[in-house]
């Protein structure tokens, strides 16, 4: 492992602070980078009123200089425009679904605000921020990571990827359900807007590309370096994701191998792969292909008509509490979902490169590209 990182920080507190280690030194970065991917996950639809007035203004705190990574450790501090954390009558009554419940059990907590403050997805801002280091990191290294939704409750886009992998954010960010297809984005939307209507939430599902990898970065060799159990570790440590799939996923065991595999032939003097079934990652490594993982997100489980549950207090029936809260959060965690990939695969890549600066890291994958 070379990137390690931590996110600290509540959902009304002070600020999110990330701290990111082992980055190499020579990188352009700048806060205004930073601040644009955390722009990008305000933008959907779904969201409560609180992404209208948390800006997000990530300042760069440490680990550069003049604009250049120094390859020490880099720490973004992002401001909570609500810093309301400590004041509010206590919360008993767990909503099911979250982690109230289990986090109070786990803790001795009584008052279930000591599980909320910290299990919030705010605190993805904190991994929004540092991800934008490694997706500088990886752009710089002429890899992109993007993403879309697939679909938020029922409503699905089943379009193929239409477009390379370079151009699917700018196609995806245009819509407020950051759908590739119009279509099916504003059917999404219309979903949100009718589960809001009835108080209720909704999931869905998003997949993230990465394109322009060169072959071989994770290892078959143990099973803590296979680069799917990494990514999908990642992408399963984002709140209220229930599953992962890489390439064809669930759907590869429903079909025969002449269905789900990717034959080989040989192209201009080279083995290629036909298609990309397995999703970029043959064996725990990066073949080459583009990557592709999808993750699945559950309903929040803030519902504005909320569902039964119990008071803690008096062990009295209960209807769970009705926080302001989104209503669908499947866009922002696709955004937060290419954060997540890119750390992953910046680690990766520079485990496979090694090198301390980008002067020495570049030509070394030129040369892993030839
Ligand atoms: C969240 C509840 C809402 C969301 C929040 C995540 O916050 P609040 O309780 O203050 O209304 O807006 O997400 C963010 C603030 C964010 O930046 O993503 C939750 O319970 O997870």
């Amino acid at each position: 492992m070379r990137l390690r990182y931590l996110s600290a920080g509540e959902s009304h507190g002070p600020a999110l602070v990330g701290i990111l280690e082992g980055m190499p030194a020579g990188l352009a970065l700048s806060a205004d980078y930073i601040r644009r991917e955390l722009a990008r996950r305000r933008l959907g639809c779904g969201r409560s009123a609180r992404q209208a007035f948390e800006t997000d203004q990530a300042d760069l705190l440490c680990g550069v200089r003049l604009g250049r990574t120094l390859g020490s450790p880099i720490a973004v501090r992002i401001a909570n425009a609500d810093q309301s954390g400590e004041d509010g009558p206590a919360v008993t009554v767990p909503r099911p679904g979250h982690a109230d419940l289990a986090g109070a059990r786990k803790y001795g907590f009584t008052d279930l605000r000591d599980v909320m403050e910290r299990a919030s997805a705010r605190e993805t801002a904190a991994r929004t921020a540092l991800g934008a280091v490694a997706k500088r990191f990886l752009e710089e290294c002429g890899i992109c990571v993007a993403s879309r939704v697939l679909s938020i409750g029922g409503a699905s886009d089943r379009s193929p990827l239409p477009c390379p992998v370079a151009r699917l954010n700018a196609r995806a960010d245009a819509q407020p359900a950051r759908a590739s297809d119009p279509a099916a984005a504003r059917r999404m939307a219309a979903a949100v807007v009718r589960a809001d209507r009835a108080g209720d939430t909704l999931g869905g599902i998003f997949e993230v590309w990465a394109d322009g990898l060169p072959p071989g970065l994770g290892s078959y060799a143990h099973w803590d370096h296979r680069l799917d159990g990494r990514l999908s570790g990642a992408l399963m440590a984002l709140q209220g994701i229930k599953a992962v799939a890489v390439g064809l996923g669930f759907e590869a065991a429903l079909l025969p191998g002449s269905a789900a595999l990717d034959p080989y032939a040989w192209r201009k003097g080279r083995v290629r792969t036909l298609g990309n079934r397995s999703g970029g990652i043959d064996g725990g490594m990066s073949t080459g292909e583009p990557l592709r993982l999808r993750a699945a997100m559950k309903p929040l489980s803030s519902l504005a008509r909320p569902l039964p549950s119990v008071d803690l207090a008096t062990g009295r029936a209960a209807p769970a509490p009705t926080p302001r809260a989104d209503v669908c959060a499947v866009p922002a965690a696709a955004v937060i979902g290419e954060a997540l990939v890119a750390l992953v695969l910046a680690d990766a890549l520079l485990e496979k490169t090694g090198g301390d600066s980008m002067r020495e890291i570049l030509p070394r994958l030129k040369a892993l590209r030839r």
